[in-house]
């Protein structure tokens, strides 16, 4: 399996960039340890090796602040020199509460610490001795959170501000811009400084110097007042409320609350925590019209309309309603960050495209981050938007893989920029890879039956006997009860197989399906046929899964696809018996595809209409091809596909399936590729058998 190799590389990154007490984010750009970054590494070492993991957030926060402040940088002694700014610059042993043992920096970063203690809980085969280190860890975060709700809360309304661009880890992010103009550097007496990141880095794709004479003119403000929370929220021009530190802090309330259930602690004052942030953050930074959170200039009393990748974030802390994850998931599937199927277009950019000011290559202005796209799509499958998540996986894996390792990407050509190496896009993607493999060997261990048919079983009785309906009449009310039922309970291709059960109109649709006994299929034209089995099929799968009471997966069942018929035009039919039915069509291919066999590799369920069925068929198919069942690395000159083409080998032959790509593929390497290899060799990939619900 190619991608393993990857991982081993991944692994390698992190061995490198290991210092014996923690993980550096790059060796020659970030040679100390990072707050957040610190948080993605032990979740991807979470995956192979608890004692790094443990070590990794230890390390941490061993040099947490009196006050509980975490700080966004502890400098490693032995390193000194190759960073800018460090303690020297820093001099936070002027505050009361920093560490006397440790060299940090005077400001914080997102706090997804917990959220990253329960990965490693979750994670881990040798629970007992994580619960060892989550109760050492468990008074630090909350001594962190209550930092935030005591020191930087003044609203005492859950809305926690930054006061430093560096704290919102996005530092030269557009979001920023608004604020920080107004600092006005005519008026400021700085301080000499040489920055260093510029020599190891094309400047192009750093902050400018503008930009470093505004982090430093604040690093100032803080020393002048000794790091005290209180006198520098009074004289501090930059207070404002980031979206995305927000929803992490949300995300790591949430993960606390777990954590203190597995230690039996008490957690009354976290869900309080939780439930104040998450209701302000939607009252008060959630702009309608526009479909996203923006940031809040706490000065100004006003949002900051700049639209970024944090505005999607809330889908990560689960902070936004149903209603406006709705909303995030348009304008995130749009030009503007990126659609599903556009050409040319990886993962989701850190900045609306469509701006005049996005940029390609300029850190946190326009780029592709793994950190922030692994963020939304953990957001993505927790809101189930299932399509949009598997996509943005697939191209989580894809970037490093085909461009290499690096900090940040160019979200058109995939380009690394950056420092290459990168500890959390090599820690990050371990981990989805786990995931991966995770699921694999629980797809595999599918095929324990709770319930056997062994014999046919008839499922849609025709209750009123013959049927006095014409067959017309029968037809219209086939499709419309169809459509009904397909619209109203499938979201994002997720199946309410419980809302479905419970509604009128499946009720009506048994009628109708045992008045299908009596259908002369003859009076169908062929695009209505065609139609009609692809419709028909789908909702047999729907009928049987509630019939048979399935829970997780179709699988449950022996006899599922074989054995549990409908009656037809007086003849019975299987669900396997239409797919060979369907063979008979010219583009019996595309059909194949298609069909929804009530599980999560299945393209989305949607109504196929009698007049042009093609066009949605294709769709499916598009979809099915956008999706992770299909991954083309033409680097790597390797295509993975979905197990299903190879249970179909006898119509999917390696040129039928080169052609059926070709068609949909949209990436101009990946055509070019596959027009080059009309017979590549396919990896096929494990298909996955749990419930579409
Ligand atoms: C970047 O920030 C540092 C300052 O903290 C820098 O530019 O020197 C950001 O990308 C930040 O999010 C990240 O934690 C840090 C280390 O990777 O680098």
């Amino acid at each position: 399996m190619p991608l393993k190799r990857y991982v081993e590389k991944a692994k390698k990154i992190l061995d490198k960039n290991w210092n014996g007490r923690f993980t550096v984010p790059s060796v020659n750009l970030y040679p100390h340890q990072w707050n957040w970054d610190s948080a993605f590494i032990a979740i991807g070492y979470s995956r192979y090796d608890t004692d790094r993991a443990v070590q990794e957030l230890k390390s941490l926060f061993d040099a947490q602040w009196e006050n509980g402040m975490l700080p966004h940088i502890v400098f490693d002694r032995d390193n000194l020199g190759k960073y800018f700014p460090e303690p020297d610059f820093w001099k936070t042993d002027i505050s009361k509460y920093s560490p006397e043992n440790h060299l940090t920096s005077g400001i914080t970063q997102p706090p997804i610490h917990a959220y990253a203690a329960l990965k490693i809980y979750e994670n881990s085969p040798e629970k007992g001795k994580v619960k060892e280190f989550l109760k050492w860890l468990f008074p630090r975060l909350v001594k962190l959170h209550r930092y935030f709700y005591l020191e930087r809360n003044p609203d005492d309304n859950g809305l926690i501000y930054i006061r430093h661009p560096w704290e919102s880890g996005m530092d030269n992010s557009p979001m920023w811009d608004p604020v920080l103009e107004k600092i006005d550097l005519s008026q400021m007496m700085l301080p000499e400084f040489v920055r260093k990141d510029d020599k190891i880095i094309d400047p192009e794709q750093r902050p400018k110097d503008e930009d470093y004479k505004r982090y430093i003119y604040l690093v100032e403000l803080f020393k002048k007042n000794r790091y005290e929370e209180r006198k520098i929220f009074h004289e501090c021009p930059f207070i404002v409320v980031d979206p995305l530190f927000n929803s992490v802090l949300s995300a790591s309330n949430e993960a606390l609350i777990k954590i203190a259930d597995i230690l039996g602690e008490d957690y009354r004052q976290i869900e309080q925590w939780y439930l104040t942030t998450a209701r302000s953050m939607r009252d008060i930074l959630y702009d309608s019209s526009k479909g996203i959170f923006y940031a809040y200039d706490y000065i100004e009393k006003k949002q900051i309309k700049v639209e970024t990748s944090a505005g999607f974030m809330p889908l990560f802390g689960g902070v936004a309603s149903h209603s406006q994850a709705l909303k995030l998931l348009e304008y995130m599937n749009s030009a503007s960050f990126c659609e599903i199927h556009e050409e040319s277009c990886f993962a989701i950019p850190n900045y609306d495209r469509t701006k005049k000011d996005f940029s390609t290559k300029n850190y946190w202005r326009g780029p592709v981050w793994i950190n922030i796209n692994w963020m939304l799509f953990q957001g993505l499958r927790r809101y189930r938007f299932k399509q949009k998540a598997e996509h943005l996986e697939k191209t989580i894996l894809e970037l490093p893989v085909r461009f290499g390792f690096y900090e940040y990407f160019d979200s058109r050509y995939g380009t690394g920029y950056g420092t290459k190496d990168f500890s959390w896009t090599a820690s990050l993607f371990i981990d989805l890879y786990y995931d991966y493999i995770k699921s694999e060997s629980l797809r595999k261990n599918i095929g324990i039956y709770i319930n056997s048919v062994v014999d046919d079983m008839v499922v849609n009785p025709d209750r009123n006997g013959i049927s006095i309906k014409s067959p017309s009449e029968i037809f219209k009310e086939f499709n419309y009860l169809t459509e009904r039922i397909l619209k109203r309970y499938v979201k994002n291709g997720s199946v309410d197989y419980r809302q479905i059960r419970l509604s009128p109109e499946y009720k009506l649709f048994l009628n109708i399906a045992g008045k299908l006994q009596n259908l002369d299929l003859s009076y169908l034209k062929r695009e209505e046929k065609k139609s009609f089995w692809v419709n028909l099929y789908n909702m047999m799968v729907i009928d049987f899964v509630l019939k048979m009471k399935v829970r997780k997966t179709v699988k449950e069942v022996e006899g599922f696809f074989t054995k549990i018929k409908y009656i037809v035009d007086g003849k019975k039919y299987s669900l396997s018996d239409i797919e060979s039915l369907l063979t008979d069509f010219e583009n019996k291919e595309e059909l194949i595809i298609s069909l929804v066999r009530g599980t999560q590799s299945s393209p989305p369920l949607r109504y196929i209409p009698p007049d042009g069925p093609d066009r949605m068929i294709k769709k499916s198919v598009r979809d099915f091809i956008g999706s992770s069942e299909v991954l083309i690395y033409p680097e790597e000159k390797t295509v993975m596909i979905s197990e299903l083409f190879h249970w179909y080998s006898d119509i999917f032959t390696g040129e039928k399936i080169n052609k059926i790509l070709l068609s949909y593929v949209k990436d101009e390497r990946k055509k070019r590729f596959l027009l080059e290899n009309e017979n590549p060799e396919f990896i096929y990939l494990f298909y996955d058998w749990y419930l579409n619900n």
